[in-house]
């Protein structure tokens, strides 16, 4: 067996996004697409001679004829050994312990995450840093510009080798360990969370509806929360990956966890229902017959994480990505600790958690993590809560109402207009942009704008700077309007309205947020003139 040299040319288009490269199946699977971008990875970050990897997948379409490639792509750069999830599937949290736990060198995670799999659907591969965590942007931009100049790439032309098998075999003199997906994962759980008292709970006749969506985290979901904490048979519903995801829309949020919604706001709803994405590092929260907005979610993981054993040291600081809410920072306020602000994407909350200056992070995309691995964490974020409730012997709806009682309640809710025509959404920014200026003193819908701005943002670790990260309209009177187009995107463009409005309580805290948040999806509408650009009135999703 041989490592060959095989001439390629730069193909377009292979820039990283929010999350890694995310293109329409067919495309991934080209002449030379992933091979390239493989490449561009082992280059961007000095070769891949005698390092270690981890490997895995979210399952979808494709991930395990890629996982091959990907791996004798790595023996033929000089790798010394990868790391593979049974099956060539990794949840992207349980891909980032790994690299972790076992002091890799990286790893390679296939997955385009919350977007639909399958042969006419999405894939994606993004690379994580020996921290666990996404390549910062440097390393993504190092990438791409070799996507641009590539002449050859390396490749064995070794057979398949049997993932499917837990244990070691090498691959053209790489080393390849096969490893259980969960195990590792599931340990490290339980050192954070009170599994005892969960486990308690559960035999107390706490009922829980968990959906996998039909992706990755079924196995982790049905082991942790059934066999673990013993969850009745069943809570884990959708709980077999499926590489086209039952053709689910393994994005956890109101709209496309429909299912869950309904039973949860149902008669004989359980007392918690949780859902998450495709490669697992997502989490929706919903309580009997009340849904929790991410970015609520996060300050009330903030403010009672001390009751899990993983955090009953207290928090050093909270982080929370520029559009989400700002009921994270007044918890930061009141418990005396840092809050930080982020462009959108976790690569973002990296360096503050090396650094030891956020313990948790958020982002209103269902996104929540903590410093036990680099990349945001659905189950995680479960458990949390399920500690939660297990301390504080409450009802969701009861443990937010408190949190609103004491903090006020921070109105939030994010419209996503999907499919734009591309210059047409980037016609509509292009003016909002040349707008800025004009804005401040301006009042509509009698709220007075009070700032403008395109946020930028100085990384306050390695001082890095990211530009253009989204558009912010701030009023006098606390309320807020962000927009930006989304980056991980395979059509057209996405345009998401971050929309907040801030109730300080007593009264007023009991709203329907849409109905709370009128004036300001109003003057969003207005000041972004959305209809005239787009054409288009009503989002297509609502969180
Ligand atoms: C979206 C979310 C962002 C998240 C990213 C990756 O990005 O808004 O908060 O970090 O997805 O999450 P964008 O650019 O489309 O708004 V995942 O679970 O898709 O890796
Ligand atoms: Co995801």
């Amino acid at each position: 067996m041989t490592a060959l040299t095989i001439a390629t040319q730069p193909i377009a288009g292979q820039k990283p996004g929010t999350s890694g490269l995310r293109k329409k199946t067919p495309v991934f699977m080209g002449p030379h697409y992933l091979q390239n971008f493989v490449q561009a990875i082992f280059d961007a970050i000095g070769g891949a001679a005698g390092k270690t990897f981890v490997l895995g997948g979210d399952g979808r379409y494709f991930n395990d004829s890629a996982a091959q490639i990907i791996l004798k792509m790595a023996a033929a750069n000089g790798a010394s050994r990868v790391i593979v999830g049974q099956g060539a599937v990794l949840s992207t949290p349980a891909a980032s312990h790994l690299i972790r736990l076992n002091k890799t060198d990286g790893g390679i995670i296939m997955s385009a995450s919350h977007n639909p799999g399958g042969p006419e659907e999405d894939f994606g591969v993004k690379f994580n840093m020996g921290n666990g965590g996404p390549a910062p942007e440097a390393v993504t931009d190092a990438m791409y510009a070799i996507t641009q100049t590539i002449a050859e790439y390396r490749i064995s032309d070794a057979p398949d080798i049997d993932l499917n098998a837990v244990g070691r075999v090498t691959l053209d003199g790489m080393v390849v360990d096969v490893v259980d997906s969960v195990t590792d994962y599931a340990a490290l759980m339980e050192t954070l969370f009170d599994f005892p008292a969960i486990r308690a709970m559960f035999a107390g006749g706490f009922r829980m509806r968990f959906d996998a969506m039909c992706a990755v985290t079924g196995p982790y979901g049905t082991e942790i929360l059934e066999n673990r904490l013993g969850a009745a048979p069943g809570t884990v519903t959708h709980g077999t990956p499926l590489p086209d995801f039952g053709g689910m829309h393994p994005d956890p949020n109101p709209t496309w966890a429909h299912e869950l919604m309904a039973e949860m706001f149902g008669a004989d709803a359980p007392d918690f229902g949780a859902a998450s994405d495709g490669d697992g590092d997502r989490n929706m929260v919903v309580g009997r017959g009340i849904y929790v907005s991410p970015s609520d979610s996060l300050a009330v993981l903030a403010a009672n994480a001390h009751l899990a054993p993983g955090y009953a040291r207290g928090l050093a600081g909270v982080a929370r990505s520029m559009p989400t809410s700002a009921a994270a920072d007044r918890v930061a306020d009141a418990l005396g600790i840092g809050k930080y602000e982020t462009p959108t994407g976790w690569k973002f909350f990296g360096n503050l958690l090396d650094a030891g200056k956020a313990t948790l992070c958020g982002e209103e995309s269902f996104g929540t993590g903590s410093d036990h691995v680099r990349e945001k964490d659905g189950l995680w974020a479960v458990l949390l809560w399920l500690n939660i409730l297990a301390v504080r012997q409450q009802t969701v709806a009861q443990i937010l109402a408190e949190h609103w009682a004491q903090f006020g309640r921070n109105y939030y809710s994010r419209h996503d207009f999907e499919a734009i025509a591309t210059d047409k959404a980037d016609a509509m920014v292009a003016a909002l942009r040349a707008s800025l200026t004009t804005l401040p003193g301006r009042e509509i819908e009698g709220m007075q704008i009070e700032a403008a701005d395109d946020f930028a943002y100085t990384d306050p670790v390695d001082g890095s700077t990211s530009a253009r990260q989204g558009v912010r309209i701030l009023f006098a009177d606390g309320s807020r309007i962000v927009m930006r187009l989304s980056g991980t995107g395979t059509e057209g463009a996405t345009l998401r309205v971050y929309l907040e409005r801030y109730a300080p309580g007593p009264e007023g805290l009991d709203r329907d947020p849409q109905e709370a948040l009128a004036p300001v999806i109003r003057a969003a509408h207005a000041l972004a003139d959305i209809a005239g650009f787009t054409g288009r009135t009503t989002p297509d999703v609502i969180t």
